[in-house]
């Protein structure tokens, strides 16, 4: 009788051992990661965006410090690869520039990168954007003057997509009495064009920024990102290799 309780109570113990055993198994499974976490947040051009000018640069924004640049191209839709600077890790080094040191023509644009982060872990993605002047149709020519003037009321830039030339420089006034801020794209990341990010503009404040490079800015106020947008498109009058 005590060889049969003893018995039972082996079992008992055995059987608790494995189902336990089993469930641990399960569980780590369950938690074992299936994919690797993405780092990639934006980017300027957005993926899929269309410019009415070729950007000046592809600005890649990550959530993650990034430690090296494996590789970072950019094609034409017929496959040439352009000829461009070096990618650049920007001072925030969650941000990876790629200059672009020619105007491109109109037509699709591919990115690839390979960026690495900390324990040399690298991630591949890639994005499109197009350039497409048609839409500087609806821009207002402002080109050939030294200064440019651009209000901030009623929840907008007014106007809001100007054409200027390279050399100018472009002063925003708030005119109302409600916060607004010019900032470069991405919201939030604000690093494409860093100098054109300004502090909070009150009523009457006023901020400048000379544009030199040829090329599309698109820019936003950090306050009312989904309404208040705009873009400065700054022409050389050179035609796009
Ligand atoms: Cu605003």
């Amino acid at each position: 009788m005590q060889r049969l309780y003893s018995f039972v109570i082996i079992i008992f113990i055995l059987a608790v051992v494995a189902v336990g055993g089993f469930w641990t198994f399960r569980s780590q499974q369950a938690s074992a990661p299936s994919e690797q976490a993405s780092f990639f947040a934006d980017s300027t051009p957005l993926d899929g965006s269309t410019l009415p000018a070729s950007p000046t640069a592809v600005v890649l924004n990550f959530t993650s410090d990034v430690t090296r640049v494996e590789s970072f191209t950019l094609q034409s839709e017929s496959g040439e690869v352009i000829t461009s600077a070096e990618p650049l890790i920007d001072e925030l080094a969650t941000t990876v520039r790629l200059p672009l040191d020619q105007q491109l023509a109109d037509g699709s644009y591919r990115a690839d990168f390979t960026i690495c982060f900390g324990d040399e872990q690298c991630q591949e993605g890639s994005l499109e954007f197009a350039v497409d002047r048609a839409a500087l149709e609806a821009f207002t020519d402002l080109r050939g003057q030294p200064t440019v003037s651009i209000d901030l009321d009623q929840l907008a830039f007014n106007p809001a997509n100007v054409i200027v030339s390279p050399g100018t420089t472009v002063t925003w006034k708030n005119l109302e009495g409600l916060e607004h801020y010019v900032n470069t794209d991405t919201h939030p990341y604000h690093t494409y064009e860093f100098d054109m990010n300004s502090r909070k503009l009150n009523l009457d404040d006023e901020f400048s920024h000379t544009f030199e490079q040829a090329g599309a800015y698109p820019y936003h106020c950090s306050a009312h990102a989904d309404v208040m947008a705009g873009t400065i498109v700054v022409d050389d009058g050179q035609d796009p290799v």
